[in-house]
């Protein structure tokens, strides 16, 4: 079944969204430089007048907009409306300093809600559904994104909100949940917990999950679908953007589409702010052309991904953005290597007796960096003999240091002993920085 929300918007032609995006690209770059003085400051800094962009080629024109850009002007500078035209705040799930904080007026609620409503109805949500929404309601932009968007489908929608996860299981049960909302490793610690509490995943109603809000890799996905009978699907977006709405999955699953009537996608070198061509690698830099309260220009993601403008057989003309790949900011660099933490979970995954819950800590010993990865392990091979677990780890540490380029010291640890996290999972220690 593949459904489109908006098939006016969401499958135009490249042409006409190239006509479209250059208009509100305009228009929003007018509207900051007069309402928001940090944009007027950075264009004059750059002797650039908004004039001076004419097509999406002068964008790369533009100064870049940063997360420090947001800290010096917390809370309400970056607003481009004044403050009683919000009707709501929201902020990022930041886990230094201060939060970012974002508003919507009424008008950017609606898009909001519609962009929502297009990725949920790509996924295969429909008003039969009852949608059980296990992110946390609060500042924390994941609930009510998606909250009204299921809602403006028409389905039913639970609003669980997070933890509790006992609760989360009876109410799956007892209201027949369909589709089930939430990070993707919140979807595991619930198919842990119905495995411990003796509930089959297969005898519940669940047939859909969108999951989002954290970084997950492809056997993370099949891990997910197998264990809790269910398609699997991805959906992306950043408070500073928008919340959940930025980009999302159809049902083929090759890549989320990035609704490129709202946001303006470019991949830029991290380190040197270079754009790059289609089909390369690098940091996701996302302009906002159709939003009043809180318009980011060249905003950078700091998310590596690359984009793929090949035609899609679901019939969406908007741009697919692969699974990120981590953060050009998380990205760690360990003995001169740069590696992703999804690379560790896709090592573990493909691993029988290995649970998808890991920590890595990152530390330095005189001057070397050193590894190691903490990995939950089931039961029966906690407790084997020495020599089994012995070869097991050794095993391990091979597979990872083919896949990453460095060695990595493995230490199993027991079922469950590792911090659950409700939302997005924190799987990172580096002692270096402390
Ligand atoms: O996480 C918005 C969201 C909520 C998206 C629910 C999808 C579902 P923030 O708290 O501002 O907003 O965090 C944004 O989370 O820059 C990415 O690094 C990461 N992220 C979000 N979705 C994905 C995803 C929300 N599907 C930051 N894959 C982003 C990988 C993701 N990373």
């Amino acid at each position: 079944m593949n459904q489109i929300w908006d098939p006016e918007n969401e499958c135009m032609s490249r042409d006409r969204l190239t006509q479209l995006q250059t208009d509100r690209l305009k228009k929003t770059l007018e509207r900051v430089n007069v309402n928001v003085p940090c944009y007027s400051e950075k264009f004059s800094k750059h002797n650039i007048v908004p004039a001076d962009i004419q097509s999406l080629d002068d964008l790369s024109k533009l100064p870049f907009t940063t997360k420090d850009d947001l800290r010096i002007n917390y809370p309400y500078g970056m607003f481009a409306v004044p403050l009683k035209e919000v009707v709501r705040i929201h902020s990022s799930s930041g886990t230094t300093g201060k939060p970012t904080v974002v508003g919507y007026t009424r008008r950017d609620l609606d898009s909001w809600t519609e962009l929502v409503t297009r990725f949920m109805t790509a996924a295969g949500v429909t008003q039969e559904d009852i949608v059980h929404i296990a992110f946390g309601y609060g500042l924390f932009s994941g609930a009510f994104g998606l909250h009204y968007g299921a809602e403006r489908i028409g389905a039913s929608v639970i609003p669980m909100s997070s933890g509790n996860t006992d609760k989360q299981i009876m109410i799956m049960q007892d209201y027949r949940s369909t589709a089930l909302v939430c990070t993707p490793s919140y979807a595991l610690t619930l198919a842990d917990r119905m495995e411990t509490l003796g509930v089959d995943p297969h005898s519940l109603a669940l047939r859909v999950g969108l999951f989002g809000g954290e970084p997950w890799s492809e056997e993370m996905r099949r891990e997910i679908e197998s264990r809790l009978g269910i398609i699997a699907t991805d959906n992306y977006g950043l408070s500073e953007i928008i919340g959940p709405g930025v980009a999302g999955e159809c049902i083929e699953r090759r890549g989320m589409h990035i609704f490129e009537d709202h946001f303006i996608p470019e991949i830029i070198d991290p380190d040197t702010g270079k754009v790059l061509p289609p089909g390369s690698i690098g940091e996701l830099v996302l302009t906002c052309i159709n939003k009043d309260a809180f318009p980011m220009i060249r905003y950078r993601t700091r998310d590596i991904t690359k984009l793929n403008y090949d035609p899609c057989v679901c019939g969406r003309t908007h741009v697919r953005m692969q699974k990120t790949m981590g953060r050009s900011d998380d990205m760690l660099i360990i003995k001169g290597v740069n590696v992703f933490p999804t690379q560790i979970e896709e090592v573990l995954l493909q691993v029988e007796n290995c649970q998808p819950h890991y920590q890595l800590i990152i530390d330095r010993i005189g001057n070397m960096d050193t590894l190691e990865v903490h990995i939950e392990v089931s039961e029966e091979m906690f407790f084997d003999e020495m020599k089994m677990q012995r070869d097991f780890i050794l095993m391990l540490e091979k597979r990872l240091a083919t896949m990453l380029g460095v060695s990595a010291k493995v230490k199993l640890v027991e079922p469950s002993s590792l911090k659950r996290h409700e939302g997005k999972a924190q799987r990172v220690m580096d002692r270096r920085k402390s």
